[in-house]
């Protein structure tokens, strides 16, 4: 764990925003407590054979129960911020309607007061997939004229219970990931397979709905909150595989277009989605013989709506790719052939207990200068970043390297190349449930002994260095 001949040592800027972040499947249980509606989450689990070691939410962390306890962990670690995420079921059971569930409210506010009481703000996450399964069967993502005004008013609902109180919003989570997985390659819930043509749907109407929540706070609460709504991107950062063939150079910012330009552009640029992307899905639908693009359209009207709708640049990001060109077919249309590109990882990357995850910290640098580049000096708050094991091992060394140069490599861009970062997350708070791996994968800064009915957390060494980081609020020099 040397330091390094290039490792940069200085600080953070005052005032920077450290945290950590959990969403609410994936550690709260309590699944049918209180009159929490069924989540679409809780449907797919439930179904065997859709995760890999056979478990549900119905527990997982326990948090339902157990927040004071969680708040007490937050606290040890000196965050001025918790990111978390409110069950859309727990206080609308059937995503729609006026009057929200009293119990739901009230687990959530004396989560937030239990927050406030112990010095630490609350970023609230409206909607980290766990849909209301009343509304997916009415077509989720898909059905426009359903899910728009119906996340709408779910928004409305949690500005006006908890706004007074939450000067911090994060709309979506990755909505990428709700496309791209939900309605695409239907890995996660509610595991339809629309790679071609839904994929893109879906991510119309999130970007929909998204716009929906944010002017309606900007309308109706900001005067009397003054609080940041905004939106969280997630993003495998991608590098040309050859940095000398322009055809790779053009292919990484390719796949850069369509996995992030896909929602930034439409709200951090132009109000559509990248030309690029538009280009290559028309030329792909054509080939096909279809009437039109699988990528659908916005109105004027609608770009202008979307355009502009968040404080800040919420991002999510894990890992780094090398792209190279290749023209993929156009008879199996998808998402990810629709960007003729290929994809793959350099073998001197250390590897973790997700497949999809290597640590190259030098990409998280070129990620924010790639954001800045493109979409100039919004401020960028990373909301998630991480690293699994499969042990759960208390001494995770592994881990306090991924977070010392994932963090160094942001104070550089920071005050190297000048780019706006206002603040950081580490993903996650403790073990929890990951997704269609269960409990497999383990992110957590506190480790969660799961076979434990009372479901202990214990510390994990990365827990007190990440503390030391932000007590330091970064790298003091060893010398000085
Ligand atoms: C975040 O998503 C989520 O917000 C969070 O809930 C989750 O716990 C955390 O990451 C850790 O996974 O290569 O086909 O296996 C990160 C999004 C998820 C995107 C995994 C890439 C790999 C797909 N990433 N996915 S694959």
């Amino acid at each position: 764990l040397d330091d390094g001949p290039d490792f940069h040592y200085g600080q953070f800027p005052n005032g920077f925003f450290w945290s950590v972040a959990t969403s609410a499947y994936q550690i709260e249980g309590g699944w049918n407590e209180d009159g929490k509606g069924m989540s679409i989450w809780d449907t797919f689990s439930h179904v065997p054979g859709r995760i890999e070691d056979g478990t549900t939410g119905d527990m997982a962390c326990d948090s339902y129960h157990k927040y004071k306890e969680d708040v007490q962990m937050i606290k040890a670690l000196g965050v001025k911020h918790y990111r978390f995420s409110l069950s859309w079921a727990r206080i609308l059971p059937f995503g729609i309607g006026i009057e929200p569930n009293a119990k739901g409210i009230e687990y959530y506010s004396n989560l937030i007061n239990e927050l406030i009481a112990n010095g630490i703000q609350p970023a609230v996450t409206l909607y980290h997939w766990d849909l209301p399964q009343s509304l997916e069967d009415r077509g989720g993502w898909l059905n426009e004229s359903i899910i728009v005004p119906a996340f709408a008013n779910y928004a409305r609902t949690c500005y006006k219970a908890f706004g007074d109180r939450v000067k911090f919003w994060i709309t979506l989570n990755e909505p990428f990931i709700t496309a791209n997985a939900g309605y695409g390659r239907g890995k996660k819930a509610p595991g339809l397979t629309g790679e071609g043509d839904l994929v893109y749907i879906a991510g119309h109407n999130l970007l929909k709905a998204h716009a929906q929540a944010y002017r309606i706070y900007q309308r109706e609460f900001q005067s009397t909150q003054k609080g940041f709504v905004g939106i969280t991107l997630n993003i495998v950062y991608k590098e040309p595989l050859n940095p000398d063939n322009p055809l790779d150079v053009e292919a990484a910012e390719r796949a850069m277009q369509f996995d992030m330009g896909w929602f930034a552009n439409p709200i951090y640029g132009d109000g559509d989605y990248p030309e690029v992307m538009k280009k290559q899905v028309a030329m792909k639908s054509q080939q096909q013989g279809l009437y039109q693009s699988r990528l659908p359209e916005f109105t004027d009207a609608e770009k202008k709506n979307i355009k502009g709708t968040s404080d800040f640049f919420g991002l999510n990001t894990y890992t780094t790719r090398r792209v190279e060109h290749f023209v993929q077919p156009f008879d199996k249309p998808s998402f990810s052939r629709d960007q003729d590109v290929r994809e793959q990882t350099d073998p001197s990357w250390p590897r973790s207990g997700s497949p999809w995850l290597l640590a190259y910290p030098e990409g998280m640098r070129g990620l924010l200068n790639w954001v800045k580049n493109h979409y100039g000096m919004v401020p960028i708050y990373v909301t998630e970043n991480g690293i699994s094991d499969r042990n759960g091992t208390l001494e995770d060394y592994h881990r306090i390297y991924y977070y010392k140069f994932y963090l160094n490599n942001i104070l550089k861009a920071i005050n190297m190349d000048g780019v706006r970062v206002i603040g950081y997350t580490a993903w996650s708070l403790m073990d929890n449930y990951e997704w269609e791996k269960g409990y497999l994968e383990r992110f957590g800064l506190y480790h969660v002994d799961f076979t434990d009915p009372s479901r202990p957390r214990t510390p994990k060494a990365s827990a007190k260095y990440y503390a030391e980081i932000i007590a330091n609020n970064g790298f003091p020099s060893p010398t000085s």
